[in-house]
Formats: C-alpha cells, sequence, structure tokens
C-alpha cells in the first residue's frame, strides 16, 4: 500500500518505523539557547544510524494531562530541527502538531508529513495540508489532551474509533488531499482507557478495512504500564510485544522511541511472513 509524502513514495510493503524526536524545552540554566535543537538533531540523526524511515518531531507534549505550549514557543523549537534535519538526513520528517500554524510553517521548513493527534479539524488546517504536497496521519482522540483521561466512555470503542477515521478520511478527499496521502491511526492512550486501548489492539485488523495505512503509536505508554506494572523507563520489553502484534495485525507505520529494538523485532515478523 503506498503512502506519498513531500517527495516520497514509500511503499510499505513492510511495517515502516517513525522514530520520535522530542524537542524538549531549553534550559534556562545550562547550554544556551540552541542547546535542546543541537540534542533533537543529534538524537533524530541516531534514530536514523538504527534503522529509523520516518522521524516524528514535535514540539509540544501531547500526553494526558500536559500544559499546552504557546505557538512562538513550539515554532522556535521545532522549525529549526526541521531546517537542519532537512539538509542532513534522507528520511521524511513528520511534524507532530494540532496547531495550523505550525504546520504552514513546518512544511514550508521541509516537513513532509503532517502528523495530526486532533485529525486536521482545527480551522484552516484541512486547508494548508490540501495546499501543499504533504502526506497526512489523521489520529482518533476523545477530548483534549488536557482532559481526555478524565473519564472516557465508549458503547463500541472500534466501530466509534472507526467511524471517526472514516469521516475524517473523507473530510481529507472532500478538501483535495489525495487518498495516497493519508495514513490513519485510533490513537493509542488517546481519551482511552485500558479496555478501550486493549480492544483496539485485538481488533486492529477492522481498521484496515477503511482501505488507508495503519499508523500505530503504543511505544511506553500507560497501557503498557497498567498490564505489566512497569513505569515508563521499564516498558520497552512490553512495546516491543506491542509492535510485533500490531504489524502482524497490518499496522504499516510504527511510531516508536525505541527504534533500534523495534528494527530487529520486525525483521523477524518480516522472515515469518508468507511470501
Ligand atoms: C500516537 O499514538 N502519540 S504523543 C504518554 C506516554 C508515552 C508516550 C505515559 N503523538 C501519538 O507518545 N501521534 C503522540 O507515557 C502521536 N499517534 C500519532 N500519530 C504521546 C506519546 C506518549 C504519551
Amino acid at each position: 500500500m503506498k503512502f506519498i509524502c513531500g517527495n516520497y513514495q514509500l511503499v510499505l510493503n513492510r511495517p515502516y518505523v517513525m522514530g520520535i524526536v522530542n524537542v524538549t524545552p531549553d534550559s534556562f540554566s545550562d547550554g544556551g539557547k540552541y542547546a535542546s535543537i543541537d540534542l533533537a538533531v543529534a538524537h533524530a540523526l541516531q534514530l536514523v544510524a538504527e534503522g529509523a524511515d520516518i522521524l516524528d518531531i514535535g514540539g509540544e507534549s501531547t500526553r494526558p494531562g500536559a500544559m499546552p505550549v504557546a505557538l512562538e514557543d513550539e515554532l522556535k523549537r521545532v522549525i529549526p530541527v526541521i531546517q537542519a534535519l532537512k539538509k542532513v538526513c534522507q528520511v521524511p520528517l513528520s511534524i507532530d502538531t494540532y496547531k495550523p500554524e505550525v504546520m504552514r510553517q513546518a512544511i514550508a521548513a521541509g516537513a513532509d508529513i503532517v502528523n495530526d493527534v486532533n485529525a486536521l479539524q482545527a480551522p484552516g488546517a484541512l486547508e494548508i495540508v490540501a495546499d501543499s504536497n504533504a502526506g497526512v496521519c489523521l489520529m482518533h482522540m476523545q477530548g483534549t489532551p488536557h482532559t481526555m483521561q478524565q473519564d472516557p466512555q465508549y458503547d463500541d470503542v472500534v466501530h466509534e474509533v472507526k467511524t471517526f477515521l472514516e469521516a475524517r478520511l473523507h473530510a481529507a478527499l472532500a478538501h483535495g488531499i489525495a487518498k495516497e496521502r493519508i495514513t490513519l491511526d485510533p490513537g493509542f492512550g488517546f481519551g482511552k482507557r485500558t479496555v478501550h486501548n486493549i480492544a483496539l489492539i485485538q481488533q486492529l485488523e477492522q481498521l484496515t478495512a477503511l482501505g488507508r495505512p495503519l499508523l500505530v503509536g503504543l511505544s511506553r505508554k500507560s497501557v503498557l504500564g497498567a498490564i505489566t506494572g512497569n513505569d515508563e523507563q521499564q516498558r520497552l520489553y512490553a512495546g516491543i510485544a506491542a509492535s510485533v502484534i500490531s504489524a502482524m495485525k497490518g499496522a504499516k507505520i510504527l511510531r516508536v522511541h525505541d527504534v533500534k529494538a523495534t528494527v530487529d523485532a520486525l525483521k523477524i515478523v518480516a522472515a515469518v511472513q508468507p511470501k
């Protein structure tokens, strides 16, 4: 299944690994103005060396309860990182943002993919992506990052996620975004309890019926902690299991922190896939 993003055509004949690059705030006390940018670029190049197929650059945390980041601060973090990576790296660059102005400036700086946890629902977001040649990831979330984990409720989580993603896919198509430019994501941990996350993993195949590649982000997430009892720094093995299961259930892009471990695990999956 083909995914066109910027000047790249990804064939997705195997699961691709999207490495997570968090651009954390500048420290006041040490390192100076550019320290966090240099650290993010160095980390990104390390992930490419480990086998990342795509880099996902984010300047605002969307984890449960996280505080929003001002537009200007987010731009100051992510735009220099995209500009620097565009010069030295061969893989598609994704911008993890829900803010249309960040999308616009990131695309101008060379971003190939808009990864939006809000599925292009902000005013102007669909138009900005439509007016570019960027690929897009449309993700499901119930609520907002600030409140989403307070009381998530579903009658049928798989059906509701599927219906939402189908509606956002149609909205994107109606705005002139070609279907080959679109990926879909159930949004693990975004307004979901453990039971909801588990149901979505169990029935991931159902979402492949939407006809677009699935992107899955389970790396280090709370559902892995809920099942294993491990805190965030101790979720690598659980995350590898989740990536292997997702790949075997048809996920085409895996968004992970731990690229080398994931790449190795996926080689085993590929070796046993019927040809
Ligand atoms: C995603 O699933 N997730 S940011 C909480 C954690 C660990 C990690 C409690 N952006 C996704 O990674 N984009 C994020 O521990 C995403 N899909 C897409 N497309 C949250 C995150 C995290 C949150």
